[in-house]
């Protein structure tokens, strides 16, 4: 090949693939280029979106040049990887994210000027990538975004889904859901890799043998195969000429329709085995922190991990290192239990295939995963049936039998007669029928399991982990605190506070060391720089204003004090004591005498967020919210003092508008539900205060920002369990304000009370399980505090800058770094540009 041509053929190549410039005519003909041909429209049909497609498709050959030249430097270095498998990538936009990482964003934005075309119009015709459900996707997005930027040797794998998280609409004040196809037209942002396809097997049987020295062999014989097809997402970092790459698996049928149908000459059933291939990457399942137990779910999760497991092997194989090498080259990070068949997949490699012992084949297993827990509540524990599982996997229920004896064999060693001891810890739950429990699967499969804050990665240890902790000691269990990139979440989603810190520190550096930040504080005590901040979150308020406008046809002003509570509906969440506490405050205001409401301080209370389809209760939350808005905006006794709008459809573009805007944001979880929480910290790094619990990442969130500049309340987790044991058995009282607002519920206030008679349930004494009663009083004084002290402007507006100056732990940059130390044991490299394309 290459070293047999001549050498003019080499030179002409050289030549031929030199990178072009980046000037502003370059863009532009690349632009029009991509108009004329791959579009093949003209200059007079252009509209904004086929402007968007033409600079989407400009921007995308920057973007893959960069991955080709990283990706080849790549294998000739061939360092220590970690490959990151999250069946959920929340990706929301990206050419405007890919413009700003490459730094070509303000070339790019006079080209298309000149062009005729406005690149805030063209940004609005992208479609978010919408491939995850909420906090556990958009970690995943973040952390590629740092592991980018800090040249780390990082994949991620997932599943590319034909319809994303449904869309939300909301009809009568009722949602509703809408499939979100967001491959309607070409996706710019992917590179199908139609040459990377691997045999995926499902069902079948086990066939044992004897091999030559009379060791017994197991041979997986699936019944039926699909294929995976890799599509590539390229990840640029900023501010370096890295770029590491995301593979989406699709599911296709194989050549020969499914093997036993087409055998027996049932040509009709095959053609619909083949059907039935491609519904494996169909959807994205639309549950947060709950499981479904379906099982295109569980086909879902072998796929994948069959998948990346042979691509990640065959990659290794080109190395001919030995096996026991595979942990010194390979990381696998486990997002939550949804990959954790990837750890039985391997050991079936290894055994069955490799013919490695079963004991050096687990060792270099449990030394290459690692596991990272998101979730502590009962009902989000995956667990799966096993006659299920033996049916579409029998091999792998066969290895896990096996893993668990060795297991259990050895807890037994250590504690001798502890028959409960052995149930607890067993990986299989003995019920009917008996069920795979993943969490303990990964446990005892991987070397480290962390949790996503402090006081989380404490909880894990004390409850669901609690005897895997006596059993394996402290060390195996850590905790990584969650963070978010400010490169999306400050330096694109709020240019103009981006541009007045950059301007004051003197210099961007803050952007790769969000430390830097600290510098801000010393500028409180600065007038005009107080003014200027102010003027920015108006600003930034103006614009939601808008949105608000055009997508609820609620006017509100810009002057209130914004509140905001976007996030998944959950009743750990608790939007139910949000909204019951936004009643009370509309009784108060009612009731209250003209005197008295001029010094109310006028409020915006804005909720938005997605419930699972079958997630009964909390969509009539968002009911109630809907008919409480509709009462209390139209009340001409209430005016501008009290807003509610119910944005629709809340994903990653529209937090984008809304994280920047917001004055006050609800992060009020039933102390030890939420195991971190990433919104509370996008929007203190964005000079949002919060009021929260003291749950999740809003503890560590209290330390660096100070008791002055965050609101708490509520019950702490060490004092949940004696509370619910209270109500439910000494009787204790509800609440008299919450007594109020039910009241008012019942008598119909906000449409027929009937509607919501299961929602008030929930609040029933001794079945307040999210305890919002006992957490109520409390919640109703920490709103006082705050209205109070947004009253004194200037003091808010040095709590604001006091709140971004002291976010620099929140970083994902500092996420990544500690996972890459502690956990991956990888090192940055560095790509040089070698000007080529
Ligand atoms: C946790 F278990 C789950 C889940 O199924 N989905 C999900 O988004 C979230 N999460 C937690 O609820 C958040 O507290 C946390 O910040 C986030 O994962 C990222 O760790």
């Amino acid at each position: 090949e290459k070293a047999k041509w001549p050498k003019e053929t080499v030179d002409l190549w050289a030549k031929l693939s030199k990178k072009e410039a980046n000037d502003i005519e370059t863009i532009q003909r690349s632009i029009v280029h991509h108009v004329t041909t791959t579009l093949a429209r003209a200059a007079y049909n252009m509209d904004n979106f086929s402007a968007y497609q033409a600079v989407a498709l400009s921007t995308r050959d920057r973007l893959i040049s960069r991955w080709n030249e990283t990706q080849g430097q790549l294998s000739k270095i061939d360092p220590k990887r970690v490959y990151y498998l999250s069946l959920e990538f929340l990706l929301g936009r990206s050419m405007d994210n890919a413009l700003l990482n490459m730094g070509l964003k303000g070339t790019y934005d006079k080209s298309i000027e000149k062009l005729g075309f406005n690149m805030e119009d063209i940004i609005e015709s992208e479609v978010d990538a919408a491939l995850g459900n909420g906090g556990l996707g958009r970690l995943a997005a973040c952390y590629m975004d740092s592991l980018a930027t800090l040249d780390y040797p990082a994949w991620g794998y997932g599943l590319r889904y034909n319809y994303g998280i449904f869309q939300q609409r909301i009809v009568d004040g009722y949602q509703t859901e809408y499939p979100d196809y967001w491959l309607n037209f070409d996706n710019p942002w992917e590179l199908a890799r139609l040459d990377i396809s691997i045999q995926i097997g499902f069902g079948g049987h086990v066939q044992t043998t004897q091999d030559e020295y009379g060791v017994t062999r197991h041979n997986w014989v699936p019944g039926q195969s699909v294929q995976a097809i890799a599509y590539d997402v390229p990840i640029p970092g900023y501010d370096t000429e890295n770029c590491n790459n995301i593979r989406l698996w699709r599911s296709k049928p194989t050549r020969v329709f499914d093997l036993t149908s087409f055998n027996e000459g049932n040509y009709e059933k095959s053609v619909e085995d083949a059907t039935n291939a491609e519904k494996i990457t169909s959807v994205l399942y639309p549950n947060d922190n709950t499981m479904a137990g379906k099982e295109l779910r569980l086909k879902q999760q072998y796929f994948w991990t069959a998948a990346s497991l042979h691509d990640i092997v065959r990659r290794f194989k080109k190395s001919m290192r030995e096996w026991s090498d595979f942990p010194d080259q390979v990381a696998i990070q486990l997002n939550d239990t949804h990959p954790t068949l990837a750890i039985v997949e391997l050991q079936r490699l290894l055994v069955d295939e490799e013919m490695l012992s079963w004991d050096d084949a687990w060792e270099i297993v449990t030394k290459t995963f690692a596991f990272t827990n998101h979730t502590v509540l009962p009902e989000a524990m995956e667990k799966w049936s096993v006659p299920m599982f033996e049916y579409l996997l029998p091999r792998h229920l066969q290895i896990i039998f096996d893993i668990n004896l060795f297991f259990l064999q050895k807890v037994e060693k250590k504690v001798p007669n502890d028959r409960g001891l052995l149930n607890r810890m067993s990986i299989i739950e003995e019920a009917q029928p008996q069920q795979i429990r993943m969490a303990h699967l990964a446990v005892v499969g991987s070397h480290k399991v962390n949790g996503v804050a402090a006081l989380h990665s404490n909880l894990i240890k004390t409850t669901i982990f609690k005897d895997f902790v006596e059993y394996y000691g402290e060390e195996k269990f850590i905790n990584m605190t969650n963070g978010v990139t400010p490169r999306r979440w400050l330096h694109q989603s709020n240019p103009q506070l981006s541009a007045l810190i950059t301007q004051t520190l003197g210099n961007d550096k803050w952007l790769k060391d969000l430390s830097l930040l600290k510098g801000l504080a010393a500028k409180t005590g600065d007038a005009a720089f107080r003014k200027k901040w102010m003027t920015i979150k108006r600003n930034n308020k103006v614009r939601l204003a808008e949105l608000i406008k055009e997508r609820c046809q609620v006017e509100v002003s810009p002057d209130a004090l914004f509140d905001v509570q976007v996030k998944r509906i959950h009743e750990y969440k608790r939007q139910f004591m949000n909204i019951l506490s936004v009643i009370h405050r509309y009784r108060t205001i009612k009731s209250m005498t003209a005197a008295q409401k001029a010094s109310v301080q006028p409020r915006v209370v804005i909720f938005g967020g997605k419930a699972a389809p079958g997630y009964y209760i909390a969509k009539l939350v968002i009911k109630l919210i809907n008919s409480v808005a509709a009462v209390v905006n139209q009340d001409p006794a209430v005016g501008d003092l009290l807003k509610v709008v119910f944005i629709p459809d809340y994903n990653v573009s529209v937090a984008e508008v809304i994280v920047p805007a917001s004055d006050i944001s609800q992060h009020i979880s039933t102390a030890g539900t939420e195991a971190s929480g990433t919104s509370n910290m996008k929007f203190v790094l964005n000079g949002g205060l919060i009021i929260g619990t003291l749950d999740g990442a809003n503890v560590e969130i209290l330390e660096e920002v100070g008791e002055d500049n965050i609101f708490i309340f509520g019950c702490m987790a060490h004092e949940v369990e004696d509370i619910r044991h209270a109500q439910r058995y000494r009787g204790v009282p509800m609440d008299p304000a919450l007594q109020g607002v039910i009241s008012a519920i019942e008598k119909g206030t906000f449409e027929d009370p009937k509607i919501f008679q299961p929602l008030i349930s929930t609040l029933t004494v001794g079945k307040d399980f999210y305890l919002i009663s006992s957490d109520f009083a409390s919640y109703i004084a920490a709103n006082q505090q705050v209205d109070a002290a947004y009253k004194k402007q200037e003091e808010w507006s040095k709590k604001s800058i006091l709140c971004t100056a002291h976010m620099g732990k929140f970083s994902s940059d500092r996420s990544v770094k500690e996972y890459a130390d502690e956990i991956w044991n990888i090192k940055p490299y560095s790509v040089e540009d070698e000007g080529h394309l």
